[in-house]
């Protein structure tokens, strides 16, 4: 059933000049992607995944962390967008063609947002897909299936190390920048499926809302924006987002 939304809110989503969504994991949920708190299942489920995604674990246990990483790519290599994935991308096509701004940053490093159309999108912690060389740097897309030696090396020799942003690295400048700006700029500013305590992506909601953005929060629980969101919807977003654009964009 479709839950009555707030006009204002409705509003917002036809008009805003600018609008700016982070995702997180929970976005991808539904299209059987574990949440990063939720990765470690079966034989995984005695590690921590706030101490496997760091490079200290990289270093101390590379098969250990290069194995996970591998897991989890050929385990999203199974999965396809849900329909919140298709609601933001619907809702990117439909502001662009009124001659709005939409900048859609992700957390996420499944590529589930490209999948579904969105197009543009700045990923803030990289990507499974991409494998980085430690010594020299080459990059090298991974499409094919499970590696066969963990980790898998380099043809410089150098360990190849997913192409993510662990723990205590720096992020990428050129998307956080982007991703920065467009929350100061931005008048209404989504967070979707997202805990909200990992940094500096959760300091982008408090940067638009102290910019004068509205925020919508739409999470199944509540995370440390909640209180503070314009608009809190508890649910999950494959079902609220489409249930918000379609009262949005055929109730008019
Ligand atoms: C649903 C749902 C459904 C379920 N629908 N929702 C300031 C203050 C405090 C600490 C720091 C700070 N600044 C920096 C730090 C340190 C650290 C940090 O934030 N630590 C905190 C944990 C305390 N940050 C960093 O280290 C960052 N680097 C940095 O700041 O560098 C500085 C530097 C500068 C110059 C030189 C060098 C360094 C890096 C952070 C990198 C994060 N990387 C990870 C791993 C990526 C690879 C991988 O996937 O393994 O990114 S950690 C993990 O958390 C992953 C996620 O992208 C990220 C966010 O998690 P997310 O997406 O919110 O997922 P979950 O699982 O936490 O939550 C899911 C949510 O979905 C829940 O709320 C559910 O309820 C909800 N949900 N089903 C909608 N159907
Ligand atoms: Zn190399």
């Amino acid at each position: 059933m479709t839950q009555p939304f707030d006009a204002d809110l409705l509003d917002a989503l036809r008009s805003a000049h600018h609008i700016a969504v982070l995702t997180g994991a929970g976005v991808s949920a539904e299209s059987g992607v574990p949440t990063f708190r939720d990765a470690l299942t079966g034989l995984w489920a005695r590690y921590d995944p706030a101490q496997l995604a760091t490079p200290e674990a990289f270093e101390r246990d590379p098969e250990l962390v290069a194995r996970w990483y591998d897991e989890r790519r050929c385990s999203v290599a199974r999965c396809v967008p849900n329909a919140g994935h298709v609601a933001l991308a619907q809702v990117q096509r439909q502001t662009i063609d009124r001659g709005g701004a939409f900048t859609l940053i992700t957390q996420n490093v499944d590529r589930l947002h490209q999948a579904a159309g969105s197009i543009d999108v700045i990923e803030l912690h990289g990507t499974l897909w991409v494998w980085r060389c430690i010594d020299c740097d080459m990059e090298t897309e991974e499409r094919g299936p499970a590696f066969s030696a963990f980790p898998s090396h380099c043809s410089c020799g150098g360990l190849k190390r997913p192409g993510v942003v662990w723990f205590g690295e720096e992020l990428p400048r050129h998307a956080l920048l982007q991703a920065q700006r467009a929350a100061t700029a931005c008048d209404l500013f989504l967070s979707i499926g997202t805990s909200s305590v990992v940094y500096p992506a959760a300091g982008l909601i408090d940067q638009a809302s102290r910019a004068g953005a509205r925020v919508l929060d739409v999470n199944p629980q509540e995370t440390p924006y909640s209180g503070r969101a314009t608009w809190s919807l508890r649910g999950a977003s494959g079902e609220i987002l489409p249930q918000l654009l379609s009262a949005a964009f055929t109730a008019e």
